[in-house]
């Protein structure tokens, strides 16, 4: 079997690949041309896929990528995934992860092999925006067990809240239309966010691991045990009797919640859904929901903080013009009808990756200044 992967240089990219190659698969991933190397994520694979040089936005080059590779499944992951971001570059933003899909469908519509092509869509749990719906859970006979679950689903109406999920949803209806009027073989998706420790540096959940691996070098660098006296004061923190100081992280809203599951257990859904003669929708989730002041919880617990309030600094640069509170999906038709099963829990998540990250800050070493550049300004 062939597989083509747009976007395989990403997070997800790089697990679909380690997962595809382990099952036989022949793997090609297309990547855009930059300026310095961007394939860390992918690097161990080098040897085993093949790379093309392609930009989803140009449709000479994904039509001539989908006729010359012959491909058995292709799978869309490529976007400009940042949902900040796109406040900011809205057409931009539109041109990669809508444009993007269309030049796809575009390519396997008039392919010659268009009925041996299954095709994946990255759509996005963001697509539902404010909306949830509401079921009411517990023992009848123990009114006070009574509780109202706010849940997302495949039924949930759509409310997208950014020009990222505008863009995301357009995708999706776009291979739903392209299921219906040319019997394209699209499945899209619908995937709340996963993580992993090859996150992007920007997202919450990495952004938060990153500072937490290079404040635990600073210390350890110091000889500054974790359980002496830190002095947090404005943006900065200091040790008792010290000269140094170190720059707190800087996040926007800690009071959104989100449904986190693990990346590498989110691409085996990816790959039952083209395994299904009948192409279809699915919600992939944990069914469980936290909020980021969770993860921070979470995530310094990892290295025995449990205050970590006084390390952290709201900055409103990082709120978004438009947000989106809450999601919890509910991906029982994926359990049901691909038998799929997440198996790395929330704490676990947080675990893995805040452990990944001390480990690449105490081989890094890296300058303060590019803590307070890399830690404090972006995402
Ligand atoms: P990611 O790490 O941001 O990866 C995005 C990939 O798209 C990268 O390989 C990137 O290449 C590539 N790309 C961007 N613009 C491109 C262009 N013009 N032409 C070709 N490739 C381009 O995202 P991810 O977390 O792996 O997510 C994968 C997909 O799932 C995305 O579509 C995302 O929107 C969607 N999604 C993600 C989540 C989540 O929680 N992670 C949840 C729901 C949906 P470069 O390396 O060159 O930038
Ligand atoms: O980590 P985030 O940037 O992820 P977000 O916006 O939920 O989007 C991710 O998941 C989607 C699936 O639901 C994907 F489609 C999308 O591609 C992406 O992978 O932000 C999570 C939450 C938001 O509520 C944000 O306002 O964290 C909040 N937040 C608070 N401080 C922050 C920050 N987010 C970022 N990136 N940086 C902050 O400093």
């Amino acid at each position: 079997m062939k597989a083509i992967i747009f976007g395989i240089t990403g997070q997800d990219g790089s697990y679909l690949a380690e997962l595809l190659l382990d099952k036989g698969y022949q793997v090609t991933g297309v990547t855009r041309r930059s300026s310095t190397p961007n394939t860390q994520n992918i690097n161990h694979l080098l040897q085993k896929i093949k790379l093309i040089e392609g930009d989803i936005t140009d449709p000479f080059s994904v039509n001539s990528i989908v006729a010359l590779e012959e491909p058995d499944e292709i799978y869309n992951l490529a976007a400009q995934s940042h949902v900040g971001t796109s406040f900011n570059q809205p057409n931009y933003t539109w041109d990669v992860t809508a444009g993007g899909t269309l030049n796809i469908l575009e390519a396997i519509r008039f392919s010659p092999r268009k009925d041996n092509i299954r095709f994946y869509q990255a759509s996005s749990s963001e697509m539902f925006g404010k909306n949830y719906d509401q079921i009411r859970e517990g023992d009848p006979s123990k009114p006070d067990s009574i509780k109202t679950k706010k849940y997302q689903d495949e039924n949930t109406p759509f409310m997208p809240q950014s020009p990222y999920a505008i863009a995301k949803l357009a995708s999706h209806h776009l291979v739903r239309n392209y299921r219906d009027s040319y019997g394209v073989h699209g499945s899209c998706g619908i995937l709340f966010n996963h993580e992993s420790e090859r996150r992007g540096e920007n997202f919450v959940t990495r952004k938060i691991t990153k500072w937490i691996g290079e404040f635990s070098q600073w210390l350890t660098s110091m000889g500054i045990d974790s359980d002496m006296t830190t002095i947090s004061t404005g943006d900065t923190i200091y040790v008792s009797g010290r000269q140094e100081s170190f720059p707190k992280l800087r996040l926007g809203n800690l009071d959104a919640k989100r449904d986190w599951g693990h990346a590498s257990d989110y691409v085996a859904a990816m790959w039952l859904m083209l395994q299904q003669d009948t192409p279809d929708d699915y919600v992939v989730a944990t069914g469980e929901t936290h909020s980021i002041r969770d993860f921070l919880y979470a995530a310094f617990n990892a290295v025995g903080i449990s205050n970590w309030a006084g390390f952290v600094v709201i900055d409103p640069r990082f709120y978004r013009p438009a947000e989106v509170d809450y999601l919890l999906g509910v991906p029982n038709k994926a359990e049901r009808k691909l038998e799929w099963r997440r198996k790395i829990s929330f704490t676990e998540l947080a675990e893995r990756m805040v452990h990944n990250d001390v480990q690449k800050a105490r081989l890094r070493r890296p300058s303060l200044q590019t803590i307070s550049q890399c830690c404090s300004q972006k995402g």
